[in-house]
């Protein structure tokens, strides 16, 4: 199988909750690599053009509002089928339906604070990896 990448955002919800570590640790046991991080305070254009698919959704504003509201983490993984593990990992949008054991089981709230981002496809992971990191800023291991 293809070696794979993915983009994640650990959301403020989650930062505020100091538990970036915890998720760190659930990508490295399922076989991810963080091969690129940093923490920054998203600004709404940021946050309007990283979104830009869902502009014409009801929850837009409140999805901006929401991820300028605090600081986020944001990573690319690295892995075998990264784009679907991590999906896994995250379980569904609404934490009331993510299985048990998923990061948004164990540390969301709501549909909109649900700690974590993930690309959904491999086209959208490269899109999302370029709105946020130059290619010096990624460091692949072999
Ligand atoms: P994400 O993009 O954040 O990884 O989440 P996702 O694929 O599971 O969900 P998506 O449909 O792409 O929606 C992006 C984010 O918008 C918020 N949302 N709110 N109130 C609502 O009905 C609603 N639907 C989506 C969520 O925070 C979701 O993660
Ligand atoms: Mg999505």
């Amino acid at each position: 199988m293809a070696t794979e990448r993915t983009f994640s955002i650990v959301k403020p919800d989650a930062v505020a909750k100091n538990v970036i570590g915890e998720i760190y640790s659930r990508f490295e046991k399922s076989g991810l690599r963080i091969i690129a991080a940093k923490m920054l305070h998203l600004t709404q254009e940021q946050a309007e053009g990283f979104y830009a698919e869902h502009k014409e959704r009801p929850f837009f504003p409140d999805l901006v509002a929401f991820m300028t509201s605090g600081p986020v983490v944001v990573q690319v993984l690295e892995g075998e089928n990264a784009v679907a593990k991590n999906r896994e990992l995250m379980g569904a949008t609404n934490p009331k339906e993510a299985e048990k054991g998923t990061i948004r089981a164990d540390f969301a709230q709501s549909i909109d604070a649900n700690a974590v981002h993930g690309s959904d496809a491999p086209e959208s992971a490269a899109r999302e990896i370029a709105y946020f990191f130059d290619d010096k800023e990624i460091c692949p291991r072999g």
